[in-house]
């Protein structure tokens, strides 16, 4: 696994190939993901091999299996929806190439991949609903949820999460909940069927999207309907990426939680082991997941996480 190795030929051997099935550029979170793995991947010395699915499962695994076929060193997958990659798991099992899962889960059995680098989903809508919670205090307060991508693990998690945290809270109703597929363009027309049925917008309290580009999407929604996110509206959502924080800079968007994109870190790292000595990682590298408000200088956020990738 060295960088530049003197092969027996006297040859420079490269680095390591490690084939990358990326779900799509449905956010800017998944945009910075992509680039912070290429990133990591040269200054490792890894050759990546980079496959951008379109949010299709099919395309993954045809990448998947042209990934196995090449016989590269490795394979990351970031996978789209949680169910149906058993098969192509297996192939690759079988061909003895490691398999790193990155941010999404699979609901494969756990022998069928190496590791997986992802935040605690469930606990994101966890955080996600206490703050609002603590935020309308007694309050009646009817909430509309922008889901993520249908089957995703997110979308799933992150409901589950977030309904958990309000479940004591008989005033907090979620009265509207309908997928936004992950994307600003889709989170702001789903808002826009929010805002009619909710009596122009006036009978909702809250929006809840599973990441911040819907919540951006959705802001713009309520900005046209005549309405103040952040304060007629509040809105809290998920990733941490720049343009939430310039949101809530401007006081049109009140929380979100913290997302790593930098999951190749821990995942060449874990794979660096495992090349060495055959080290096995654990099952799941977890990364953060840290709240932000408006008390937490947005603007000064923003400002410094423009260069990090995103
Ligand atoms: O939050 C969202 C995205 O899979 C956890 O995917 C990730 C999610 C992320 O596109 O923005």
């Amino acid at each position: 696994a060295a960088l530049l190795a003197v092969t027996a030929g006297g040859a420079l051997a490269e680095g390591e190939t490690v084939g990358f099935s990326q779900i799509g550029s449905e956010s800017g979170w998944r945009a910075a993901e992509t680039t912070l793995t290429k990133q990591q991947a040269e200054e490792r010395g890894i050759q990546l091999q980079f496959s951008d699915a379109q949010q299709k499962q099919e395309n993954q695994i045809a990448a998947i299996r042209s990934f196995v076929a090449q016989g590269v060193d490795a394979i990351l997958l970031a996978p789209v929806v949680a169910t149906g990659w058993d098969s192509v798991l297996q192939e690759a099992k079988e061909a003895e190439i490691p398999v790193v899962l990155l941010d999404r889960q699979v609901d494969s059995s756990e022998d069928l991949y190496l590791t997986a680098v992802g935040s605690n989903l469930v606990h994101e809508g966890e955080v996600a609903g206490e703050w609002l919670a603590k935020e309308v205090g007694d309050k009646e307060c009817r909430i509309v949820e922008l889901q993520g991508t249908t089957g995703s693990s997110p979308a799933i998690d992150r409901k589950t999460g977030f309904e958990n945290a309000i479940k004591d809270h008989p005033n907090l109703t979620i009265v509207r909940s309908q997928t936004g597929d992950f994307t600003r363009a889709l989170g702001k027309e789903v808002m826009e069927s929010f805002l009619q049925a909710e009596n122009g917008g006036k009978d909702i309290c809250a929006l809840y999207a599973h990441n911040d580009d819907m919540a951006v999407g959705a802001i713009q929604a309520i900005k046209e309907a005549g309405l103040k996110p952040g304060s007629d509206i509040l809105v809290v959502s998920i990733d941490a990426v720049p343009d939430i924080f310039k949101a809530m800079a401007d006081g049109e968007a009140n929380a979100t939680v913290e997302l790593t994109p930098n999951m190749a870190g821990p995942a060449f790292d874990a794979l660096a082991a495992y090349w060495k000595d055959g080290t096995m990682p654990p099952k799941f590298i977890q990364t953060e997941s840290k709240l932000y408000t408006q008390a937490d200088d947005p603007a000064g956020e923003y400002e410094r996480r423009k260069g990090l990738g995103y």
